[in-house]
C-alpha cells in the first residue's frame, strides 16, 4: 500500500511540508486545476507540479482527476479531439512519473450531497445527503449545495437536456469508446486508468450512472480486459448503494488486480431510505467495516495507492467541505493502523 493524500495545487492551503509530516506519506494525489476540461495540460505545468513535490519530499504518482470532457460522455462527434487531447495529457504525466489516473464518468454531477455543513453529535461538521432534502429541490431551478457556481443555468439546462436522450447503455457505450481509445496509450507508457464510483451511486435528475455497482464494474472489465482498466474503490460511494457489499468487491476485485487506488472514508446510514452522512474513518464511526475492507484488499494482494477520502471539520478547521487537513490526517494514521496489521497477518499466515 502506497499512502496518499489529495492536494489541490499551489492554491490549497494546506502546505506541501504539513502533509509530508503525515506518518506513512509517500506522495500526494493532485491535478493541473488551471486548464478547462477537455483541454490539453501543458508540459510546463505538469513539470511545475511535480518540481514542487520533489522539493517537498513527497512523490506525485497519482492524478486526481483527468476530467472527461461531457462531449465524450454524450458520445458528440467532437468527443475524438477530447479523447485526443485526454491521451496527451496520459503521455505527459506519465513522463512526470504518474503511474495511475482517476477519472469519473458521470454525467454533469461528479458528487451530490444536500449539506456541506452537517453538525455531527460531537460538534464536527461534515458532508452528508439526506433524500428527503434531495427530493424538494426543483431539477428546472437547481440549486445544489457546492455547485452553484461551477456551471451558468443556461449551461446546466442544456447539459441537462443533452443528456434526456442518453440511456444507460449508450452511457456505456460512450465509456468503453473512451477506454478503448486510451488503454493502448496507457499500455505503452505503463498507467493505470483508475474509474471513480458514482457517487452517490444511482441516477440523479433523470442523468444516467453506470459505475455504481459490482454488475456495472463486471461488464465495464469485460468490455475493456486491459488491467489498466480499473477502478478506484472508493468506499464511501459504493458503500452509500446499500446493496453493494465493499468488503466483497474490494476482495474481488484486488484478486483480478484491478484496483489501482481505494478512497477509504466511512459513512452512516441515517434512515431506511438513501440517507447518509460522512463520518469519522473508523468503523465504531459508521455504517462500513473498513478493517473487513482493508483486510480483503490486502489478501487479495492490493498493492495500489490509497488515501484517506473526506473528513470531517473538526478542531475549528474551516476546511475545504471533505478536504481539511486535521480529519483527513487522523484518518490516514487509522488506515495505517489498519493496513500494517493486515499486512503483518497476512504475512504470518504465509509462514
Ligand atoms: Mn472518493
Amino acid at each position: 500500500m502506497k499512502m496518499t493524500f489529495r492536494w489541490y495545487g499551489e492554491t490549497d492551503t494546506i502546505p506541501l511540508k504539513y502533509i509530508r509530516q503525515i506518518p506513512n506519506m509517500s506522495g500526494v494525489v493532485t491535478a493541473v486545476y488551471d486548464v478547462p476540461v477537455g483541454e490539453v495540460w501543458s508540459d510546463a505545468s505538469v513539470s511545475r507540479l511535480k518540481r514542487l513535490c520533489d522539493e517537498a519530499g513527497l512523490g506525485m504518482e497519482v492524478i486526481e482527476s483527468i476530467p472527461v470532457h461531457e462531449d465524450i460522455k454524450l458520445g458528440r462527434g467532437s468527443r475524438d479531439v477530447y479523447i485526443e487531447n485526454y491521451c496527451k495529457n496520459i503521455r505527459t504525466v506519465a513522463k512526470y512519473g504518474v503511474k495511475c489516473v482517476c477519472y469519473n464518468f458521470m454525467p454533469v454531477f461528479d458528487w451530490l450531497r444536500t449539506d456541506m455543513h452537517h453538525v455531527n453529535f460531537d460538534g464536527s461538521d461534515s458532508l452528508s445527503y439526506s433524500r428527503e432534502d434531495f427530493d424538494k429541490i426543483d431539477p428546472q431551478n437547481l440549486h445544489l449545495p457546492g455547485w452553484d457556481e461551477s456551471y451558468a443555468p443556461d449551461e446546466l439546462r442544456s447539459l441537462l437536456s443533452a443528456y434526456s436522450d442518453v440511456s444507460h447503455d449508450m452511457l456505456f457505450d460512450n465509456l468503453v469508446y473512451f477506454l478503448k481509445a486510451v488503454t493502448p496509450v496507457c499500455d505503452e507508457v505503463g498507467v493505470k486508468m483508475a474509474i471513480h464510483a458514482d457517487d452517490p451511486p444511482w441516477d440523479v435528475f433523470g442523468l444516467p450512472r453506470i459505475v455504481s455497482s459490482e454488475a456495472d464494474l463486471d461488464r465495464m472489465f469485460a468490455a475493456v480486459p486491459s488491467t489498466n482498466n480499473g477502478v478506484t474503490l472508493c468506499t464511501g460511494s459504493f458503500g452509500a448503494g446499500r446493496t453493494n457489499d465493499v468488503v466483497r468487491m474490494a476482495a474481488k476485485y484486488a484478486a483480478q488486480g484491478r484496483v489501482h487506488f481505494a478512497h477509504l472514508r466511512n459513512i452512516k446510514y441515517t434512515d431506511d431510505k438513501d440517507s447518509f452522512c460522512e463520518v469519522g474513518h473508523c468503523s465504531a464511526y459508521g455504517s462500513l467495516d473498513m478493517a473487513a475492507i482493508v483486510r480483503a484488499l490486502v489478501e487479495n494482494g492490493f498493492d495500489g495507492y490509497v488515501r484517506p477520502d473526506h473528513g470531517r471539520n473538526i478542531w475549528d478547521e474551516n476546511g475545504k467541505p471533505g478536504y481539511g487537513l486535521y480529519d483527513r490526517a487522523l484518518g490516514a494514521a487509522y488506515i495505517n493502523g489498519l493496513f500494517e496489521y493486515a499486512e503483518k497477518c497476512a504475512k504470518a499466515d504465509k509462514h
